[in-house]
């Protein structure tokens, strides 16, 4: 019931925390840099022991739920999401960033029970701001309530995307016709700052009006969509239809209108499905 997931917001922020301590710390040093699915996906063993440090703890707490974690996922563990309790973790959203020192850098913690998000934590480390949510309950930033913004036209639009680490020509070649469709539509302006978990934080505070991504994981994303929505926000796939967590894109827009506005404007990239080896 409700009363139980107020724990769990309340151990992930706890373990965010102390995350988001050994991450300020390491940005400043030199980082040993691995790859993952191609040269522009990289991981860091902070990312492996900061995932690892958080899994433990919570597992200890809830020894029941279940667990998935991009490193985790990356090292060959599963990525199913069941009815269970399912704790969906990335370690530090926004690797490139941190590599680089550039200070955008999070950790994004959510839970989903029934495949539905109940529980979100965002650390941004380095800006010290914790945003929390939980499902009817509000979005909240340093627990201050957070609230999306108000405008409907994309002509006033300041919006925020990825290009991601696929870059395969085609794929690229789409994702810059989006963004040039956007830009000429006109919007106000694209941003790309390099955390999805962030992106969807700013949405969720009203300082961005929509962020849009292809080829992003339910580990950049769980959190971040229970802001939006519990900030007054719309969640929706980039066709514009149903959200799916596992669908690896996303529209994440203050108002419906917003979002629709969006989805007519992209053409869709080919992307996978989180969960399918
Ligand atoms: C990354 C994001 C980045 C997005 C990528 C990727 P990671 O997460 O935050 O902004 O474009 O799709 O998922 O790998 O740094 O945790």
């Amino acid at each position: 019931g409700g009363e139980s997931w107020a724990l769990c917001l309340e151990a992930a922020v706890t373990v965010a925390r102390q995350a988001g301590v050994v991450i300020r710390e390491a940005i400043k040093d030199e980082k040993q840099v691995m790859l993952k699915s191609s040269v522009v996906d990289l991981v860091t063993e902070t990312d492996q022991k900061v995932e690892k440090f958080i899994i433990n703890s919570l597992k200890q707490q809830f020894p029941t739920h279940s667990f998935i974690g991009e490193e985790s996922v990356a090292n060959g563990q599963g990525c199913s999401l069941t009815d269970n309790p399912t704790w969906i973790i990335d370690p530090v959203d926004g690797t490139t960033n941190f590599v680089h020192g550039f200070p955008f850098v999070a950790v994004s913690i959510g839970l989903a029970v029934n495949k539905k998000v109940e529980v979100g934590v965002v650390y941004s480390c380095v800006a010290d701001k914790m945003y929390t949510a939980q499902k009817g309950h509000g979005a909240f930033c340093n627990g201050h309530p957070l609230k999306v913004s108000k405008v409907t036209e994309l002509s006033h639009s300041l919006l925020l995307t990825e290009m991601g680490s696929m870059r395969e020509s085609e794929s690229v070649a789409i994702r810059m016709e989006n963004i040039q469709n956007l830009v000429c539509s006109p919007c106000h302006g694209i941003r790309q700052l390099g955390s999805a978990a962030l992106n969807l934080c700013s949405v969720a505070a009203g300082e961005a009006d929509a962020y849009f991504e292809f080829g992003i994981h339910c580990w950049d994303m769980a959190a971040g969509a229970l802001l939006i929505e519990e900030a007054g926000g719309v969640i929706v796939d980039t066709t514009g239809g149903p959200f799916d967590l596992m669908s690896q894109k996303i529209i994440a827009a203050n108002c419906p209108a917003m979002a629709t506005s969006i989805a007519d404007t992209l053409k869709e990239v080919p992307v996978g499905r989180d969960g399918i080896q």
